[in-house]
């Protein structure tokens, strides 16, 4: 009897703890847009994985089918399906109903992966209006089906297999009633998966998609040395990946791969059990400081430090390096909750690395060598630039209030809702001085092109006169010296000419801001006006900003006589206001960095040296620029 009394209580349980699930799913699932939804096969996949790295499964699929539903198959032991004693129910029925079960019953291995919620695949199953479990296992295929999380049968035999035959296959369809989209994006899945693959070297990950035929294997026998090598592809290499992986006494595992390049930049990726932590966090930290020390031994040790000593950015110019760390409850903090918090763990990162790296670096002279000289002369050119700065800053025609001459400031003082317009050209920055609320509208006019920073050192880059006049209007300062309680302005806007030769200034800027103050990129404050391409007169006037546009309003109003704007120096201050400069009516695009990994690439593939891969991005581009609003 009180067998029975148990039984009806872990049912109500069971189904309260769903019932929580479809109440708040963001609570679970990070939220209920496009990266929830995707969020769930990541859930599903985490299982996979974790039987991967116990070594029982090396072949996933993950199949987006022509219904927009989407199946996770593993060739893994496959869920457990005898009686659970507690719970007296089958043990697959519990891992897909109740919460936090997530298939671990025993508390012993530790589990490693896990998504950003880690919370389960009995979530995806709440949030589903149909989810079907089939399970090989002993000989068998066995079958469960699910509405929004509840069984609709019993689990049942649907027939014999091979004993050796085993794994799981899960199909859900996610509820729209939940989702804002129900849509999976093929890209989106893949730059996860590929993520995926590349922690977890040798795993076969099959994506393929039923509505177009897109099919990827992402598989990497190479896992992070692969990752490094795959961010630099854009780049010029200096030698093979530096790679390490140990193990401390508390099973703490640290894998590190780094491979320099021929730039200025740093790229440092951190992965705690597989959660890209891009807030960044202890281990990143105490990557650094280990780094910072054994690189300035291990120069000093071979007599290339004269009276020098090398900085932190110093050691990381041109550096790109994953860094992925395998540990127990990981704490995760930050807004995104992407940021390591565990304090313990800057050290042990810092002791693991710092003895890893020292061996390394014992072991491969010739790579040393290398990091060693581009370590040096990055110290070098930092000096040389500083003292250029204060060369220039000397030099530079400055008004009596330290700001360019050529800035015409608004008379608001406060960085709240003031803003500053980067105008390409004298004669539309004329235009929009005109134009302009004085109030809290800076403008700054640019003198052509500014210069690609992409292909300049940073001592260059810094001598530029149109550099410096941006850098001293905006007031924070740049890369380590940067300091985002200076800013002057809240918005800072971008406005170029609708057409070849804006674009490219626009992306000249928007690199060099991705370079020297990506703070400003993650914070929301950098922006593009976007003006219109033609007015079409028709006893009123109507702004239209694409070819697109401009046949479908010509439609609707049954003609019209039309002027194109070749440039915004053409607009009249009156039309300038309101079509891209009044906030009531303009329309501004917000740039934000949305994958630092991707951005990174790009912006090295568009201005960068390597020719073919830009030729192919522009190709394929050019349409969705054009159209994209
Ligand atoms: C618990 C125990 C065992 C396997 C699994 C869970 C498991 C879960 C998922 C979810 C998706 N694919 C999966 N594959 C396996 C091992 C039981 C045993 O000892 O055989």
């Amino acid at each position: 009897m009180s067998d029975g009394k148990d039984y009806k209580a872990e049912n109500i349980k069971v189904l309260e703890g769903l019932e929580a699930v479809r109440k708040r799913p963001a609570m679970y699932i990070g939220g209920t847009g496009k990266d929830g939804l995707h969020h769930l096969v990541y859930e599903v996949i985490d299982n996979s994985i974790d039987e991967h790295m116990g070594g029982f499964c090396d072949t996933i699929w993950v199949t987006i089918n022509k219904d927009g539903s989407v199946t996770v198959r593993d060739i893994g032991r496959g869920i457990p399906v005898g009686i659970h004693p507690t719970f007296k129910k089958p043990a697959l029925e519990i891992a897909l109903t109740k919460l936090h079960a997530g298939g671990k019953f025993e508390k012993s291995a530790y589990q490693i992966s896990g998504g950003l919620h880690g919370v389960g695949v009995s979530c995806v199953n709440a949030l589903s209006t149909n989810l079907k479990a089939v399970v090989r296992r002993d000989g068998k295929i066995h079958q469960m089906e699910f509405n929004i999380g509840k069984p609709k049968y019993k689990l049942k035999i649907m027939g014999k297999c091979d004993k050796k035959d085993t794994g799981t296959e899960i199909t859900f369809h996610p509820d729209k009633s939940i989702f804002s989209t129900v849509e999976f994006d093929f890209n989106v899945l893949k730059k996860r998966l590929q993520e995926i693959a590349f922690l977890n070297s040798g795993v076969k990950i099959i994506l393929e998609d039923m509505r177009n035929g897109k099919k990827e294997l992402l598989h990497y026998e190479g896992g992070l040395m692969q990752f490094a090598e795959h961010i630099n592809k854009n780049k010029t290499a200096l030698h093979k990946p530096v790679y390490f992986k140990r193990e401390n006494a508390d099973g703490t595992v640290v894998e590190v791969a780094m491979q320099y390049n021929d730039g200025y930049n740093e790229n440092i990726f951190g992965f705690v059990n597989t959660i890209n932590t891009t807030e960044g966090g202890t281990h990143i930290s105490g990557f650094k400081t280990a780094l910072t020390r054994t690189i300035n031994d291990y120069a000093n040790k071979k007599g290339m430090l004269k009276n020098i000593k090398l900085s932190g950015d110093d050691v990381r110019e041109g550096l790109t390096a994953i860094i992925s760390l395998k540990m127990r409850e990981p704490q995760f903090e930050g807004q995104t909750k992407t940021k390591l918090g565990n304090s313990e763990m800057k050290g042990t990162v810092d002791s693991i690395v710092s003895v890893a790296l020292a061996e390394f670096l014992e072991e491969n002279p010739g790579i040393s060598k290398k990091i060693a000289d581009k370590s040096v002369s990055s110290a070098k050119a930092r000096s040389a630039a500083r003292k250029a700065r204060d060369l220039v800053r000397r030099k530079t025609i400055v008004g009596f209030s330290g700001l360019p001459g050529k800035l015409a400031d608004c008379s608001s003082k406060k960085t709240e809702n003031t803003e500053i317009y980067i105008v390409e050209g004298d004669s539309a920055a004329g235009s929009s001085k005109m134009a302009r609320n004085k109030e809290f509208q800076a403008i700054l006019p640019l003198k052509g092109k500014i210069l690609n920073v992409e292909k300049s050192n940073p001592t260059k880059a810094l001598s530029s006169d149109e550099i410096i006049n941006l850098i001293t209007a905006i007031g924070t300062g740049v890369k380590e010296n940067f300091n985002l309680a200076k800013l002057r302005y809240s918005k800072v806007i971008i406005m170029t000419d609708a057409d070849v030769d804006g674009s490219h200034i626009r992306t000249l800027l928007l690199t060099f801001f991705f370079r020297y103050v990506p703070e400003l990129i993650e914070n929301g404050n950098i922006y593009v006006a976007v003006s219109p391409l033609y007015r079409v007169r028709k006893k009123k006037d109507y702004y239209v900003y694409s070819d697109a546009e401009l046949k479908r309003t010509i439609a609707r109003l049954g003609g019209g006589d039309v002027q194109r704007f070749k440039g915004l120096g053409e607009m009249n201050p009156q039309q300038l206001w309101d079509t891209t400069m009044n906030p009531k009516t303009r329309i501004l695009k917000k740039v934000n960095i949305e994958d630092a990994v991707l951005a990174d690439e790009t912006f090295s593939m568009l201005m960068g040296d390597v020719v073919g891969p830009r030729r192919r991005f522009i190709e394929t581009n050019a349409k969705i620029a054009e159209v994209d609003l």
